[in-house]
């Protein structure tokens, strides 16, 4: 298939033209990435979000890969919901280091509605703060959807995970559609869809091309992409799992980078245990975006300092801290094309 016609937004992939992506030569396909990541972006920049973990373990959902899960002995010691003021000086500790966004985890299946007017309040003062927030927080009802969005909720983060045909093989407790439902109800409400996967389950090169092509064909590309490598955790089914060829992960951005051009998309989980020279090369794939700072949710990620050098090495700036207006690709960096590198015209999502 002709390279160029892989760089405008489309929503209609067919599965056979997303695994020809995924079998391009390395070099075409890092150099048709990159080329489609500048007629949005600048190549330059990365943006940076601090996750934190408001309710941790005890999930009864049974996702294979997670520390978190109460069917497996991870060792995690599990905690009840954060109280407000931990949260909001994690947040400022989270600006002060320079994050532009604070996404906040809960192990949950589902929200209970006592827990709303608390999450409610989190979300509210760390937009005080001047932060972009996020939560992901697991399925939502209607009316939770609708009570996030009126709090002023920037981003919602509720990942595929893998392909439709893979997933049972991870998760039992709850479906592929109620996935697609829940990210429909967040687009629907108006709040930013952030939704990605896990790579290295053992799924085949066909299931990550599945993946990306559902996230493809949504009405709307997410806003944010975020691409986890599968983080081994004692204790989880998924603990011997083979690590993954770092090239395939690679090419896992690229591929994303190709299909929706404009999301961000981010190097998410599993960077402790990359090169630098492997991230360096996520980077000229099309990532712009890592999860910042020394833990993910339960689980290590490289030091502010290490990313710091790292960023220097590589000439990245880091995305300036706006006030608290959600601002990443879809709003500030690529609601027009960037400047430098554009050559788009009009374009939906
Ligand atoms: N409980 C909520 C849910 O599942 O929607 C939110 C938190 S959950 C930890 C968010 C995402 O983190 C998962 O969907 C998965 O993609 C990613 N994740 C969890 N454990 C991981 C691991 N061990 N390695 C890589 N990614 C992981
Ligand atoms: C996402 O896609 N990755 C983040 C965030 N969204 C919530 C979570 C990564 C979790 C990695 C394992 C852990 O630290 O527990
Ligand atoms: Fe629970 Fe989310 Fe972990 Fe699945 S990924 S076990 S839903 S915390």
């Amino acid at each position: 298939m002709d390279k160029q016609a892989s760089i405008p937004l489309r929503h209609d992939w067919a599965q056979d033209e997303v695994e020809t992506l995924f079998a391009l030569p390395f070099n075409e396909l890092l150099f048709s990435a990159q080329t489609a990541h500048r007629r949005y972006f600048d190549p330059n920049v990365v943006q940076t979000c601090t996750l934190l973990s408001i309710k941790t373990g005890a999930c009864p959902e049974d996702c294979q890969y997670c520390s978190q899960s109460s069917r497996y002995n991870t060792g995690l010691k599990p905690e009840p919901l954060m109280d407000i003021d931990t949260v909001v000086a994690q947040a400022k500790a989270a600006k002060k280091a320079g994050a532009t966004r604070l996404c906040m985890g809960a192990a949950w299946r589902t929200p209970k509605k006592r827990d709303m007017p608390a999450v409610i309040a989190m979300i509210k003062a760390v937009k005080a703060l001047g932060l972009e927030s996020c939560v992901t927080l697991g399925m939502l009802s209607d009316e939770q959807t609708q009570q996030l969005a009126d709090a002023g909720l920037d981003y919602y983060n509720h990942n595929l995970d893998t392909s439709p045909d893979f997933y049972p093989n991870i998760i039992s407790t709850r479906c592929y559609q109620d996935r697609l439902d829940t990210l429909e109800k967040v687009r629907e409400a108006g709040i930013h869809v952030c939704s990605g996967g896990i790579i290295g389950l053992g799924e085949n090169v066909a299931d990550r091309a599945a993946l990306l092509r559902q996230l493809a064909n949504l009405s709307k590309h997410p806003s944010s992409v975020p691409i986890n490598n599968l983080v081994h955790v004692e204790g989880t089914p998924l603990a011997k799992q083979e690590p993954l060829d770092p090239l395939a992960f690679i090419r896992t951005i690229a591929v994303a980078k190709l299909v929706m051009p404009r999301s961000t998309i981010r190097l998410s989980a599993g960077r402790e245990s990359m090169s630098d020279e492997l991230q360096a090369l996520a980077y000229f794939a099309g990532a712009s975006s890592v999860f910042y700072g020394e833990t993910l949710l339960t689980t290590a990620n490289p030091t502010m300092t290490h990313d710091q050098q790292l960023f220097n090495r590589l000439g990245l700036q880091v995305q300036a801290q706006t006030k608290h207006a959600a601002a990443d690709a879809t709003v500030s960096q690529a609601t027009d094309p960037h400047p430098a590198y554009a050559d788009a015209t009009a374009y939906d999502q």
